[in-house]
């Protein structure tokens, strides 16, 4: 290389005689922010002036490509240039300008790709334009010149999924123009001397027609609508892409009309905020510094929940030893996990390869001794505290020192759990969501002498298994029950009070939830809750508060549990669930017991009102330090419960209401009921200082 200036911090430009090649090294991952737009026009305007390049080469330093713009810059004033101005100078290039792609190519990094006159990927690169799972679309160009390079049938797949396409996909759709092997600035050197020899053809993507295809527009657009009728941005990405076979400028017009609508909407900033959330739970102290081996893991309890863990490991290449107490439990529990490992394999999960590899680590048996020499035990059986005191006595003599024990539990007290040992500091909560080898939560309990690096292998576990570890303090329910165990109670009181549990279901389903609470009770079984009430009957029940499980007993009375009995809230006989009417009868007679007259409730006082519920119990969550920030609630409830992604967690949702409407709500409320409505002291701080929860997750 003859010489190479610096452009600024991240753009540099090479020359090796009339080969130009433009760096763009902007770790993590390349991303478009401004010094890299600001970069990029300045090497391509002045190696323009110049003159003297006859070909230049974009390539990347780091692990890829350019993985997008900038989306911490999103929701800021923009900063020019912007990147479709800086793509379009790259498009209208007198010099022919090839990009070079490895990693992951995605979103404005694909569009940057697109804008140049040849596209060569090294093998292993996968390409996307993910905006969609942002609330957004390609909005520098990528709507307007894939179509024109692959059609409009596959641009509506990949711009309406956000998958990542792998390079030979991509080059056999035309996306890409070479797939080659090599070190990304060998290869840029390599394929300008092939345009210069006449090796690579070259070609302005704008000088391109994109063939219409009306159908595949008006299929796409009604399969969208269809699977996500609360999502804004897909039928933008349709509108956008329909525009590609305008001439290119008036389709950028369109496209861009189409972005900065999506750019506006709250969901954009839900998602945003989910992608930001995902990442930021295990980018904590408590997550990073020394860790424990995990080479091998015992799972205790062969259960619906233990095989869903055990499941979990071996999908993620660990090694099992899976105890039960008797043979036939332990059958069932292999029978369990390779169902699990076969279903994985039929929705393209893992190869058969892949899943005979699994089950080749699976060792079952009926011998705790047989846990002497795994570096980690998770107890996965009865919620039964005697129970979880035996098995963690025993534990504590058979396991090696320095071995972790941990209680899958979801409410038991680890801290007396760990009580039962001689190191407690070996010993936190491991709670995993149902099915264990599906949900991402895995909410990590913080025993009160839990060592850090067994509480960091806790995390360490989380990464390996692909879950999103969330550390949480030891309460009644941790995090997610805990706030559940508060919200499900007044879903409770509005059917009381007046509503059905359809219209519950339904107002909470047009808000976004996958499914109303009747329909998750029925699915994960209405006995569950029958029996938590009826243990807390024992236990005493606090007199002030309102008991909100009448009718819930009164169905589960009637042996009617959900789906597995095939009727609860709901019937089941014919597939899809309709209003069980003999529950109408119940909820009479519920009310004339309990002297209510029953007042018609709107859809929207219903969402209020359990919206507020659910803020105000993960107010308090953070306020006493059960979660560490607001954020860490917001994951709790993406990855476990079924919360609607696009509006990005309870505490993000409760953001757009503001804490002085939350707390004059709550006051109202409370008229009615003051026991259950009491405002939490952060959410009256808040609305004092006019913070928002996104203020908490920035001091924290
Ligand atoms: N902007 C800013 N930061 C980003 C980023 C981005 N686009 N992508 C990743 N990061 C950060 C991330 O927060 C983390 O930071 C670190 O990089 C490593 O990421 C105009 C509008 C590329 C597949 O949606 O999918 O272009 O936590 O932990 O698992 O049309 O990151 O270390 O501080 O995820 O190896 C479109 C999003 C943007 C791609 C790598 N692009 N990124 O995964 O590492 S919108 C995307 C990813 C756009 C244009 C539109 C993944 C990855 P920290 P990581 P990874």
């Amino acid at each position: 290389m003859a010489e190479s200036t610096q452009v600024n911090d991240v753009i540099s430009v090479g020359h090796d005689g009339d080969i130009a090649l433009i760096c763009i090294d902007n770790p993590p991952v390349n991303a478009t922010g401004q010094a890299v737009r600001q970069g990029l026009e300045e090497a391509i305007s002045s190696l323009n002036e110049d003159g003297s390049a006859k070909v230049i080469a974009i390539y990347c330093a780091g692990r890829t490509f350019v993985a997008g713009a900038d989306i911490r810059e999103f929701g800021k004033p923009p900063q020019p240039p912007s990147l479709s101005d800086v793509l379009d100078q790259i498009e209208r290039s007198e010099i022919p300008v090839i990009s070079i792609i490895h990693g992951t190519a995605l979103g404005g990094g694909f569009e940057l790709a697109l804008s140049t006159h040849a596209r060569v990927a090294i093998k292993g690169a996968r390409i996307g334009l993910p905006e969609i799972l942002l609330g957004l679309l390609p909005g520098a160009g990528g709507t307007q010149r894939l179509p024109r390079l692959a059609g409009i049938p596959w641009s509506l797949d990949v711009i309406l999924s956000g998958r990542q396409v792998k390079a030979e996909e991509a080059l056999e759709k035309g996306a890409v123009d070479r797939v080659t092997e090599g070190e990304p600035r060998a290869v840029a050197l390599a394929a300008a001397q092939d345009v210069l020899d006449g090796k690579l053809a070259t070609r302005r993507t704008a000088e391109l027609k994109t063939e219409a295809n009306q159908k595949a527009l008006d299929d796409t657009l009604a399969m969208v609508t269809k699977k996500n009728p609360h999502l804004f941005s897909p039928g933008k990405c349709v509108e956008a892409i329909a525009a590609s076979t305008l001439p290119l400028d008036e389709g950028m017009k369109v496209e861009r009309a189409c972005f900065i609508a999506c750019m506006e909407t709250p969901q954009r900033s839900g998602l945003i905020h989910a992608f930001f959330g995902e990442r930021a739970v295990s980018n904590i102290p408590e997550a990073k510094g020394d860790t424990r081996p995990l080479a091998k893991v015992g799972v205790i309890g062969g259960g619906t929940m233990g095989s869903g863990i055990t499941t979990s490991c071996l999908m993620a290449g660990i090694p099992v030893r899976l105890i039960e107490v008797a043979q036939d439990g332990l059958d069932r529990g292999v029978a369990t996990i390779t169902k699990n490992l076969d279903g994985a394999v039929s929705r393209g999960k893992m190869s058969s390869d892949k899943r005979d590899a699994a089950l080749a680590m699976l060792e079952p048996s009926i011998a705790m001794e047989d846990l002497a020499d795994v570096d980690l035990v998770i107890e996965a059986v009865f919620e039964k505290m005697e129970i979880k005191k035996e098995i963690f006595g025993k534990l504590d003599t058979i396991c090696k020192e320095g071995a972790i024990l941990a209680s899958n539990t979801s409410y038991l007290d680890i801290n007396k759990i760990a009580d039962m040992t001689n190191r407690p500091q070996d010993v936190l909560g491991l709670h995993f969501f149902s099915p264990a080898h599906v949900m991402r939560l895995l909410e990590i309990v913080q025993g009160a002498k839990t060592a850090p690096d067994a509480l960091a292998t806790g995390f360490q576990l989380a990464k390996k298994l692909g879950k999103v570890g969330v550390l949480a303090q030891v309460c009644d329910g941790f995090i997610g029950n805990r706030i559940l165990g508060h919200y499900g109670k007044v879903a409770a009181y509005i059917v009381q009070d007046g509503a059905s549990p359809q219209q519950v279901d339904d107002a909470l389903e047009a808000f976004g939830f996958a499914m109303g609470p009747h329909k998750v009770g029925d699915l994960a079984g209405l006995d569950i809750g029958y029996m938590t009430r009826q243990r807390k009957k024992e236990e005493g029940l606090d007199p002030d508060e309102r008991y909100g499980g009448t009718l819930a007993d009164k169905i589960c009375e009637k042996g009617w549990y959900g789906r597995k009995t095939g009727k609860g809230y709901y019937l089941y006989e014919t597939g899809a669930p309709i209003p069980n009417p003999e529950v109408e009868t119940l909820l009479a007679e519920t009310r004339a017991e309990l002297g209510i007259e029953p007042k018609a409730m709107s859809d929207q006082d219903i969402v209020d009102r359990y919206m507020t519920a659910m803020i105000s119990e993960a107010a308090r969550v953070v306020e006493d330090g059960t979660a560490k920030r607001p954020v860490d609630v917001d994951m709790v409830f993406l990855f476990g419960y079924g919360f609607p992604r696009f509006r990005g967690g309870p505490l993000h949702y409760a953001d757009t209401i503001g804490a002085a409407e939350l707390v004059a709500r709550i006051e109202t409320y409370a008229k009615e009921d003051p026991h259950y409505w009491q405002v939490p002291e952060l959410l009256r701080k808040m609305a004092a200082d006019g913070r928002t929860f996104a203020d908490l997750n920035k001091e924290s």
